[in-house]
């Protein structure tokens, strides 16, 4: 069956010829593909080790070979090139194999971090159209098969279940098989190779079509920056299906060089630490609490790290004094890395001077980013002034899936994709990244929207109004508050909370704070905007704070 007869919307990523001639004069796009170098690779480096994770350590041959296996399994299970597969798997070995098997057989993922509930495996399912949903039987004490039945009872052209482990009523992984001349052949490089979520700052989270070229191109380039090879070894610590562990350089980054990827199953020092000593880990990327947590740790700890050569942190702002903490602790190159799911990354680079590691978000990885700084009109700010990131490069989106929305508003009309982000720009390039102009809550490089999260509570019969807003917080960077305005009888905090969380949503979503209030108490003349209302409102918490601190 053909692509356009499964599905109402097509996959598509496209730039205007004159930019695809540009990034191929460039050598930035060079008509490579997933299933083309991953096979390459497991030629190449056929005995070296790939991927290492709980027990299992495979060998490059030993990945390509599972990676064939799986896609000849599911092709002939019925799914069909083209097909978009819901993948929500944790920071194991199968998701790597799982992930290769799919490019392998033409499927293509839609990544779900492992934290995500219903309510939000349900969107991407229903958005993307899938037809196939992959998940571990557990993974961190959760069953994913009762996720699983829920998913296909809402969402019913999800019409088959792949497991990792126990498959209950469902397929396992492990016993999927098939004929291997039933595989396709490489895709065109400007095709769509997966689905990425966004970190969602209005409403629910978008869907993001990358294509091999673009995506490729992104990895290839951050290996020279990272300074990867085939004698690195990369620990994925952060949930592996986040953008910035899977290409910043990121274990596909890894891959591409021939390098170790090393999969922790949890991002803290206890699970980290023994694996860096073990396998001579050499670099990892890490939001900003946790390096703090690590640069700690690593004063006390008996492991040795001393193998670590470059850590990475990123996703939320590292400020100075935090890039200080984390520097003096770990004793490696400390690189920041600043990027998002829809394509722009920088990178502070390895042999920057250390104000500019220290204070700066870095700055883009290729000449081709076009990066504009501008004020509320569009128009530049002057050198050195704060103004809102827009950009456009050989690896920035020109468009999200599905959603003619979002794509009017977070595109110019000339292509620039509107990051949300308030930046400041030095004559180097670097970037500082002063705040953002969308309303969302950045939790320790989790994103949630504001706007998500207070549907939700607007929807608890004793909820008459709802305003969520992101506070300062000493470890997570943000924390997010509810203002609440009760109705006729006032819940318990702890029952709104078990109420968002009963909506299916990732725990990570829940509110940290919630704070009841009679109204709002806008002063202002005239209709509020939201964003007004909650500016408001955390204004006036913090100066409450600060009074009665
Ligand atoms: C990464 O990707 P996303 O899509 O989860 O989030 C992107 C947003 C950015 O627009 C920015 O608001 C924030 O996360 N952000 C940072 C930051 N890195 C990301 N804010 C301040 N300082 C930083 N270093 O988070 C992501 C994707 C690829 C690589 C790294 C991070």
């Amino acid at each position: 069956m053909t692509d356009a007869s499964r599905h109402t919307v097509p996959l598509r990523q496209t730039w205007p010829d004159e930019f695809v001639a540009r990034y191929r004069a460039a050598g930035h796009w060079r008509g490579e593909t997933f299933p083309g170098f991953l096979r390459e690779r497991a030629a190449r480096f056929a005995d070296s080790v790939a991927v290492v994770g709980g027990d299992t350590r495979w060998t490059y041959a030993q990945l390509g070979a599972e990676a064939e296996r799986i896609a000849a399994g599911l092709l002939a299970s019925g799914l069909a090139p083209g097909d978009r597969v819901v993948v929500q798997l944790g920071n194991i070995p199968e998701f790597i194999a799982v992930v290769c098997a799919l490019f392998r057989a033409q499927l293509v993922p839609v990544y779900a971090l492992p934290a995500h509930r219903l309510t939000e495996v349900a969107h991407f399912a229903r958005k993307s159209e899938a037809s196939a949903y992959i998940c571990a039987e557990r993974y961190e004490t959760f069953d994913y098969r009762t996720l699983a039945r829920e998913l296909q009872a809402e969402v019913p052209a999800v019409r088959q279940v792949f497991v990792v482990g126990d498959a209950a009523e469902f397929v396992s992984i492990e016993a999927l098989d098939g004929p291997r001349d039933a595989l396709p052949g490489d895709p065109d490089p400007q095709s769509v190779a997966f689905l990425q979520i966004s970190g969602g700052s209005t409403g629910l989270s978008k869907l993001i079509p990358r294509t091999h070229d673009d995506y490729i191109y992104s990895f290839r380039a951050s290996n020279a920056l990272c300074g990867i090879d085939a004698d690195s070894v990369y620990m994925v610590a952060l949930p592996a299906a986040h953008n910035f562990p899977m290409s910043s350089p990121g274990f596909f980054g890894a891959l591409y060089a021939g390098a170790r990827v090393v999969l922790s199953t949890g991002p803290g020092p206890d699970a980290a630490f023994p694996l860096i000593a073990r396998e001579r880990v050499t670099c990892v990327g890490l939001v900003p609490p946790l390096a703090l947590l690590w640069a700690d740790a690593a004063g006390k700890t008996a492991h040795d790290l001393s193998s670590l050569q470059v850590l990475q942190v990123g996703g939320a702002k590292l400020v100075p004094e935090a890039a200080r903490r984390v520097v003096t602790g770990l004793g490696c190159t400390l690189q920041q890395v600043f990027g998002m799911a829809e394509g722009l990354v920088n990178y502070t680079r390895l042999d920057d001077a250390d104000d500019l590691v220290l204070t700066t978000q870095g700055r883009p990885i290729s000449g081709d980013d076009e990066v504009l700084v501008v004020d509320d009109h569009g128009a530049p700010v002057a050198e050195g002034e704060i103004g809102h990131l827009l950009t456009r490069g050989p690896y920035t989106i020109r468009g999200y899936h599905n959603d003619d929305a979002a794509n009017a508003r977070s595109f110019t009309d000339d292509g620039f994709y509107r990051t949300g982000d308030m930046v400041q720009r030095l004559p180097s390039g670097h970037l500082i990244v002063q705040g953002r102009a969308t309303d969302h809550i950045n939790r320790a490089g989790e994103k949630i929207s504001a706007e998500e999260i207070e549907d939700h509570m607007l929807a608890h019969p004793q909820v008459f109004d709802a305003a969520v807003v992101s506070i300062p917080d000493e470890f997570l960077g943000e924390r997010s508050c509810a203002f609440v305005i009760p109705g006729d009888t006032k819940p318990r905090p702890a029952e709104l909370k078990a109420w968002v969380r009963g909506r299916g949503l990732a725990a990570f979503k829940v509110p940290d704070q919630i704070v009841f209030v009679d109204a709002f108490g806008t002063t202002a003349v005239g209709k509020v905007s939201r964003r007004e209302l909650r500016a408001q409102l955390r204004a006036r918490f913090l100066e409450e704070q600060k009074d009665a601190g």
